[in-house]
This record gives structure tokens, sequence and C-alpha cells, in this order.
């Protein structure tokens, strides 16, 4: 059994527009200029890290963007260059969340809960609707299109599209495994947010995963009751701008990797955790030492958090986390503590960042036997070889820069669209496939 990351390349319409209330990083980077090119490269560079370090690496692609179809839903009728510039002039707002690159953040793409977890012993994938955030609502359609495609093969594989969008559902980012190692049946923890009545005013960020998604993405997967649980996030992580649970807490095998302040009742989940998983590591930063506004601005706890082909556990860090001496020096006890923790890896995904995606945002974790990992549609999957050819596109289509001013203007539109195009193309998709 081994577990691949599929990260999703950043697209070429990738840019600073705003859109996330609750996300800091994109609300003070709202008008920016972005540098789509870059910031692709720097995923794929990651990408290139994590193959080096000897474990297997997928990749979803980028949505079609600016998503002429879905404004066409809006009531903007004609050729899409038409749809798009009667967007741009009316509702320039809509036009901006048409054109976000935020299907990048595959952490958001689905929910999985892997073969040994399930009643039917497949790998199930349940696609996040994403209601909260307009422009990330539009994604479910096109994931599921990938998803069904990437994992066709119904003998290891279910693939379920999204919930209704009264339910938010924000995927993986709100979900840990915890058990003895990937291979076998683990305690899938949910982690859900809530507004009550001290803490959800007006004015405070949306809770973007509810409780009952999650309790239906468990129903769908057919886990057993007492193999996962359904736990509240703290109120104050997501005031202080932790949007979804992977900005707080981070697990992998036996280690659960948090924050002192990330779920609302940390003795309760702390204590499931120990009676479910026979000597698990808890490795949890004090808020005295690492305060929550630290830990969101640094991305500390967005890390990975991998195993080794060796055993070690390594931690990929973001730059940031790298250059916050309290961090950085909290790390070294990590390091020096008794826990499988033995790597810090650092690297630089800045440009994601900037939109509050780090590392582990930028990938999905999908834990498969290697029967199942054959049957994997190839084209999802990398090496080195296909990372040059991905890198060659990048570098020929992907724009500089896009300022916010640019989203209207027709030559980006059709630029997003060529750039993609070369790229399904040089990975061997059909128009139309995806
Ligand atoms: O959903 N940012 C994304 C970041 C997602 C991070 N994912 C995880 N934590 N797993 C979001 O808030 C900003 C787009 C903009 O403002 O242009 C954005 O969508």
């Amino acid at each position: 059994m081994r577990e691949i990351n599929f990260d999703g390349l950043v697209g070429p319409s990738h840019n600073y527009a705003g859109l996330s209330l609750g996300n800091i990083a994109s609300a003070s980077n709202a008008g920016a200029e972005s540098a789509p090119r870059t910031a692709a490269l720097q995923g794929i560079g990651k990408m290139r890290r994590m193959l080096a370090l000897g474990l297997p690496q997928g990749l979803f692609l980028p949505h079609d963007r600016p998503n002429a179809d879905w404004l066409r839903k809006l009531g903007f009728a004609g050729k899409d260059q038409a749809v798009l510039r009667s967007a741009w002039e009316q509702e320039p707002a809509l036009l901006r969340n048409a054109f976000s690159a935020s299907s990048m953040w595959t952490a958001n793409a689905a929910t999985v809960s892997p073969g040994p977890d399930t009643a039917d012993g497949r790998c199930h994938f349940t696609v996040a609707n994403l209601s909260t955030m307009l422009h990330r609502s539009i994604e479910h359609d096109q994931t599921f299109r990938q998803l069904r495609l990437a994992f066709a093969d119904k003998r290891h594989f279910a693939v379920h599209p999204a919930l209704p969008s009264g339910l938010g559902d924000e995927g993986a980012a709100n979900f840990m495994r915890l058990g003895q190692s990937h291979a076998q049946r683990s305690l899938e923890l949910f982690v859900y947010g809530e507004r009550t009545a001290q803490g959800g005013g007006a004015g405070t960020f949306p809770a973007r995963q509810h409780r009952a998604a999650s309790a239906a993405v468990a129903r769908l997967h057919g886990l057993g009751s007492g193999d996962h649980a359904l736990v509240r996030q703290s109120e104050i992580a997501i005031a202080a701008g932790a949007f979804h649970n992977d900005v707080v807490a981070v697990a992998n095998e036996n280690v659960l990797f948090t924050h002192e302040q990330a779920f609302a009742d940390r003795e309760a989940v702390f204590g499931l955790v120990r009676e479910r998983v026979p000597g698990a590591a808890i490795v949890e930063a004090p808020a005295d030492r690492i305060d929550l506004d630290l830990a969101i601005r640094t991305y500390l706890f967005n890390s990975q958090l991998v195993t080794l082909p060796g055993g070690d556990m390594a931690l990929i860090l973001p730059q940031e986390a790298r250059e916050a001496p309290a961090v950085w020096g909290w790390l070294q006890d990590v390091l020096a503590a008794d826990n499988p923790i033995r790597h810090l890896e650092v690297v630089d995904v800045r440009e994601s960042m900037r939109n509050g995606g780090g590392p582990a945002c930028l990938r999905l974790r999908v834990a498969v036997s290697d029967e199942a990992h054959g049957a994997i549609d190839p084209r999802f999957l990398l090496d080195e070889r296909i990372c040059d050819r991905i890198e060659a596109v990048v570098d020929r289509e992907w724009p500089e820069r896009i300022a916010p001013g640019d989203l209207g203007e027709p030559e980006l539109w059709q630029r997003c669209r060529i750039a993609r195009g070369a790229l399904l193309d040089a990975l061997g998709f059909a128009a139309g496939e995806l």
C-alpha cells in the first residue's frame, strides 16, 4: 500500500481576486499582480522534490478558465468571447469568479477513504461541492470528470458526485486518517465547523465544512461507526483565519501534528486518537510558543507529513515556516523529540501561499494497493520525464503576469484556453475528454 499525492497544477489564469472570505492571505493580496508561470513552476518544483524523495506523485489538470459555460447559466448569451465580454462589462465580479485557478488546491477536490477503511474494500472518493465560496462552487463538475477518468476501474475505486449544495463540503482539507500504517484500517476524523450564538455573529468568517456533509460522506464511503468520528473545529481557529482544518493540523499514519487550539474539544480528540491508535504520537504546538496568528501566517501545519521509503517521516514545509525563527526553533525541538518526524524539507510555493494555499492544500492524498496503483490512468501519474514535458508547456504558454485589469482582456481569455489545450495535448488527453 502506498500513498500517492495528486497535486493540482497551477492553471494559466492564476490571479489574486480576493474571492475567499475568511482566508486572510486571499484578502490581503487582493488586487496584486500574479505570476502564473512562476506559480506553476513552483508547483512542479514541489512535485519533483517528492519524486526525488522516492515518493509516487500524481497530477490533476487545471480546469477550463475563464468558464464561459458557467456564465451562460447566469444568463450571458452568445459565443464564448461575447459571453465573457458581457460579463466583464455588466458583472465583473462574476467574471472574476469564472476566472479563478482555484482548482489547483486539490486537497479540496474530494474526500478519500482508502480501501482498508471501507465496507466494500474499494477506495471511495466524494467530490467536494465547495458550495460556500462562489468561485469554488464551479469546480465540482470538472473535478468529477477527472476523478472518474483517473480512477475509472470500478474493481478498485468508487467515485461519488458532489453532495447537494446546501451542505458545505470542502473535501480532504477537513479530513485526517490515523492508524498504524496506510495499509491498515484507520480512524477517519472528519473535522467540521459550526457557528454558535457566541462565536457566529454577523461579520465573522464562515464555517465551510458542515457536520451533516461530513456524516453523509462517511455513509457514502461505507465507514464503520467505530472507525470514524466527526469532530468540531475550534471557533477561535476559524476566527483567526483557519478556513480549513488543514491550516492547523495534519496527520500521517500514527502521527497527529497539530496546533493546541485546532479543535473545539482538544482532550476528546486526543483521547479518541490514543484509544483507537495504540502508540499514536501527538505532536502539538503550544499556543504560548506558536500563537494561532503565527501558525496561520507561516502555514506551519499546512505541511505535507509523509512517510519516506525508509520508514522515517518528513514534513514538507513552506518557505514561510523556515523564515519565522519561532517556528523554525520549535521544529528543531520536534526533530529532537521522540516521534517519527525526522526530516524537514522546505519548498517554495509562494505564489499559491499568497492565495492561502500551502504545500498540503496543493495535493490530494490517495493511498492504494499495488494493484489499485496499476489501475490508475497513467496520464495522471508523473515521473521526471513528464515533469520536463509539463515544464516546457508552462514555460512556453503560461502568462508571465496577470494584473487585475487584465481579466477583461480578450487576448488573455484566449491565451488561457490555448495554454490549457497545449498541456492536455502534451499529456495525451483528447479535446473534450476532460
Ligand atoms: O479555498 N483560496 C483557496 C485556498 C484553498 C486552500 N486549501 C486548503 N486549505 N486545503 C480557498 O480559500 C483564493 C482565490 C482568490 O482570492 O483569488 C482561494 O480560493
